[in-house]
């Protein structure tokens, strides 16, 4: 930044108001209209009386209190760099309240305030302006000196608002009262005029010399060229209320046309955007706050769920739909498994499917198709979502209901790769062909357990590997190493004769085979998978224990 550049609010102010180009300030009315007349480019905002009026819907005539004015320009200065100047009617008060209003506004840095010499409560001075009474000079002076007096940040600007030419007093009243307000301390005069040429304007600038810097609102006698104010010993332009009266114009026609239309077609490319609010609003901000600062347990995780095969056993209940949507306890399989994830905070899921897609209600998951089910195993269902592996995953099979207990302690558990293994090697309810897990241990069920892990899957009961220890129940953490190592063991099995009937206990002991650690987390029961007609009936109990 430029070193002449001010950092303060009121530093900047004061630049602008003693600068010696011709300045602009735009009105704005609450935080977003703030932030648009930054945007586009102004170097200050005029906190208009009438704007802020208009915006509660009530006359400018002091009936919003200051306080509800203050807690206005706090909102629009939290949302914006540039300094504000508020329009402060007469000081809502006396010297005393003038004083204190000054303070508040230091507080929310605020960087000035302009006064008018009318009296409390006011009214705007384009109504019935001539009958509006002046302040008595000398008490106007005692308020501006007040606040000057109370103001801690030398740069704090105030800005005296002369209204003898909108009052009927003429230039040379005009010009008394802003000598005696500048002599009183004032940083600026602002000359107000309500006629449509800028002449009595122009004539008090000529008077008025460089003695101070001079504010003008051109809002009646808009139509002078810019350039006549540029060449007029003025410095600050302030254009008052043209934000609210832009927002009334464009509210009023979108308003009328929808009414009239019942319906928002014809209104949608002519408004802004919805995502033009979040940006103003700065949303992406927060969405990065509250990844540092609110993320959610297992926020990251993911699962994939292989639910492709059409499940012939189950006789008719698979005509027309796969497995996974099969209602078991008055909810599908399917949702069972996502109300499980739900709960573990896992939102993204990736659904494997193949047999009848079409039947499958895809609320919340994303679903990819095995075309080849028919004539494949599961890992060929697994390599068509190696796309969306993820260094933090969950793979299960998309028949299994299961406590609570056991997803959340598998994504407590640590280790690359975690398989869940049910003790108990004997169930005589078992439907399905069980993939018998050979451990490094038993449970162990001391307190002092230890690091178990898998050695081998597989259907026979007896292996050279001796007896099982308990039965892989199709579900497996994969986290950060682990999906490099489930990566390669599908390349690996690829290069296989029998690579497409394979199955995930293939790709376990491939794992396991080029020497990466897969741990066991032992359960005892509590879940149950859907393989034949019987399941359906104890799988109704199961969710009603
Ligand atoms: C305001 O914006 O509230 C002003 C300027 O005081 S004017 O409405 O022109 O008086
Ligand atoms: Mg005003």
């Amino acid at each position: 930044m430029n070193k002449d550049t001010p950092l303060t609010k009121s530093g900047k102010l004061r630049a602008l108001l003693e600068s010696s180009e011709l300045e602009f300030i735009m009105e704005a009315h609450n935080g977003i209209s703030a932030q648009i007349v930054e945007q586009a480019g102004f170097k200050g905002i005029w906190g208009s009386g009438l704007a802020m009026s208009a915006q509660f819907g009530v006359r400018d005539s002091n009936e919003i209190s200051w306080t509800q004015i203050v807690d206005m320009l706090e909102f629009m200065s939290d949302a914006t760099e540039i300094p504000i100047l508020l329009d402060g009617d007469t000081g809502y008060g006396n010297f005393n309240n003038m004083r204190r209003l000054v303070k508040k506004l230091e507080q929310r840095e605020i960087a000035g305030v302009c006064i008018e010499d009318k009296l409390f409560p006011k009214t705007n001075s384009f109504i019935d302006g001539e009958r509006q009474p002046l302040a008595d000079i000398d008490e106007f002076c005692g308020k501006i000196k007040a606040g000057k007096d109370s103001q801690d940040d030398p740069d704090f600007c105030i800005v005296a608002r002369v209204e003898a030419l909108i009052a009927g007093w003429g230039i040379k009243e005009a010009l008394r009262r802003a000598e005696a307000y500048h002599e009183a301390g004032a940083d600026g005069i602002l000359i107000h005029s309500k006629l449509s040429q800028a002449n009595e304007v122009l004539e008090f600038a000529h008077e008025w010399g460089n003695r101070s810097p001079l504010v003008i609102v051109p809002t009646i006698y808009y139509s002078t060229p810019t350039d006549i104010f540029r060449n007029a010993n003025i410095n600050l332009v302030i254009w008052a209320n043209h934000m609210v009266r832009a927002a009334v114009a464009s509210m009023e026609k979108i308003s009328t046309d929808i009414y009239a239309s019942e319906s928002v077609i014809d209104v949608e490319d002519n408004i802004a955007p919805v995502n033009k609010l979040f940006s103003l609003q700065g949303a992406a901000e927060l969405s990065e706050a509250q990844e540092r600062y609110l993320r959610p347990k297992n926020s990251e995780t993911r699962a994939i769920v292989l639910a492709a095969s059409h499940g012939h056993a189950l006789g008719e209940l698979t005509d027309d739909k796969p497995k996974v949507m099969l209602s078991v306890g008055g909810k599908t399989v399917l949702r069972h498994l996502l109300d499980e994830f739900k709960n573990q905070n896992i939102n993204k899921v990736t659904l494997v499917a193949g047999y009848k897609p079409e039947a499958i209600d895809t609320s919340g998951i994303e679903m990819k198709i095995n075309k080849d089910y028919a004539t494949t195993g599961e890992l060929v269902s697994l390599a068509v979502v190696v796309s969306e592996f993820h260094d933090d995953m969950i793979i299960t099979y998309g028949d299994l209901l299961f406590r609570s207990y056991i997803l959340r302690d598998l994504l407590e558990s640590d280790g690359e790769i975690v398989a869940v293994i049910d003790s108990t090697v004997e169930n005589e309810n078992y439907s399905g062909s069980p993939d018998y897990a050979y451990c490094s241990e038993e449970e162990d069920r001391t307190i002092f357990k230890r690091d178990v892990f898998l050695n081998h899957v597989s259907e026979e009961k007896n292996t050279s590997s001796g007896a099982p220890t308990g039965r892989w129940i199709g579900m497996l953490r994969v986290r950060g190493q682990g999906r490099q190592w489930i990566e390669e063991a599908i390349d690996k099995l690829k290069t296989h004769e029998n690579y497409r009937q394979m199955s995930l206990a293939d790709l376990l002991n491939q794992v396991i085979q080029q020497n990466h650690p897969v741990k066991v987390l032992y359960i005892n029961g509590h879940w149950i998978d859907i393989n034949a007609l019987a399941d359906i009936d104890r799988a109704g109990d199961f969710t009603k224990l």
